[in-house]
């Protein structure tokens, strides 16, 4: 699986017959992987609107990645799932879902601690930036912070960045040896999100040489 760009949709955001378009100009863009995340959907609604997300993600050669819900992922054959540390522990995921991708959320040391033992298949670290996108979000690590973290992290899985990022601040991220990004507000709020999730993946390629 490739993390370079992961999207977080909320099913509120995108309207049924829409989400084509969506994910067309998502995987335009340059972005790899959806991840479904509707806090406060139902399960009638996250399964409704996750077999479009489906569909069209498979369509379009994204990948699909559920926010939390194990049950919901599985519903809807998606790929993987992203789940927090107080959500259900990675080895029971693996153990109700051993095909699926998983990915653990990390915001300091003690849970990079967890991550060590649990051995997620990727690590979503932030929030690297302040961010409007959600409330318990806990405090910034601002990118020295990150870097320090994410060297920590290296050998335990490939790390995606989290949190406040857009393309203003994206080259530091990059620099800061993300292997992927995870975003809300910089393609959801923009008008054309193919050319937003251009501009934030345009360096991803000489990350290497920008991190040396
Ligand atoms: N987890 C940590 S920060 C965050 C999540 C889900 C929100 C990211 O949203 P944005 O708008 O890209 O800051």
């Amino acid at each position: 699986m490739n993390f370079r760009l992961h999207v977080l949709v909320d099913p509120a955001q995108v309207a049924l017959d829409q989400i084509g378009t969506f994910c067309e100009a998502l995987a335009t863009g340059g972005a790899t992987i959806v991840q479904l995340r509707g806090k406060r959907a139902s399960g009638r609604e996250l399964v409704t609107f996750g077999a479009v997300l489906r569909r069209e993600t498979r369509r379009t050669g994204l990948g699909l990645i559920v926010n939390d819900r194990v049950d919901i992922a599985l519903a809807i054959e998606a790929d993987g799932v992203h789940v927090g540390q107080d959500d259900i522990p990675v080895p029971l995921v693996r153990r109700l879902a051993p095909h699926l991708v998983v990915g653990l959320s990390v915001g300091n040391h003690q849970e990079l601690v967890v991550a060590r033992a649990h051995r997620p298949d990727y690590i979503g670290m932030g929030p690297v930036y302040p961010t409007a996108s959600k409330a318990d979000a806990g405090p910034a690590l601002g990118i020295e912070g990150f870097k320090t973290l994410r060297a920590e992290a290296a050998e335990v899985a490939p790390v995606v960045a989290i949190g406040g990022i857009g393309v203003d601040n994206v080259m530091a991220v990059w620099q800061a040896g993300a292997d992927g990004i995870a975003v809300i507000s910089a393609v959801m709020n923009a008008d054309n999100k193919a050319e937003a999730c251009r501009r934030l993946v345009e360096h991803y390629s000489s990350r290497e040489t920008l991190s040396k």
